[in-house]
């Protein structure tokens, strides 16, 4: 994978926090659920863009629309856009970007992105507050793996040969930044936001999977 250390700096971190805020105003943090045992995962989530990626008894799959609203995604911001063109080097645009956020005790699970049409495209994710430690494996759940500590600003691109690794987030250390201490009323302890940029559709082709 491609780590980029300190891609953003506190500025635009502080810049892009805020339009996160922004979209969750509108699309509220909702909570997935493993499909087939139904537990709730630690990590809660809403998206922007075209698509947005949702987890719930039926399964994982990409929808226009918010699970408890119903409206459909806010757009994506500018800045992801252009982050995306900067680093991506992929032909077309995103469609969604998930964003997860790690409240202090929250982790995700080793797990691979394939619920893309369109698995050529990278995913590339950027981690803003709390630092927390990556895990990457290769394209079996058993094999060796090896991890990173991912700080607010980072940048990882998964392609090539990761594109479809297993990956998770084992912990994430409370305390370690203070930028969403900015935003008291939806991070009142603070944790970890990830933003997960993905083309979904193959281009030019219809079809989400
Ligand atoms: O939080 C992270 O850094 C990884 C998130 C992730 O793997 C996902 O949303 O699929
Ligand atoms: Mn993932």
């Amino acid at each position: 994978m491609r780590h980029l250390p300190g891609y953003l700096d506190s500025t635009d971190q502080y810049a892009l926090a805020g339009k996160v805020a922004d979209i969750l105003h509108h699309a509220p943090l909702f909570q997935p659920f493993l499909p087939r045992w139904g537990t709730p995962l630690s990590v809660r989530m809403s998206n922007c863009g075209p698509l947005g990626w949702v987890a719930d008894k039926s399964g994982y799959r990409y929808q226009a629309t918010h699970p408890d609203t119903g409206r459909p995604w806010p757009p994506m911001p500018g800045a992801l856009l252009d982050l995306w063109e900067a680093v991506s080097g992929y032909e077309a645009p995103p469609e969604a970007c998930l964003v997860n956020y790690y409240a202090p005790t929250a982790k995700m699970g080793l797990h691979q992105d394939r619920d893309e049409a369109d698995v050529d495209a990278p995913v590339v994710s950027i981690s803003l507050g709390d630092r927390a430690r990556f895990r990457l494996g290769g394209d079996s759940r058993k094999g060796p793996t090896d991890s990173v500590w991912l700080e607010s600003g980072d940048v990882v691109v998964l392609e090539g040969k990761t594109r479809l690794a297993f990956h998770g987030i084992d912990k994430v250390e409370p305390g370690s930044s203070d930028l969403l201490g900015g935003w008291p009323d939806l991070f009142p302890a603070g944790g970890r936001l990830n933003l997960t940029l993905r083309r979904v559709t193959v281009p030019g082709k219809a079809s989400v999977r």
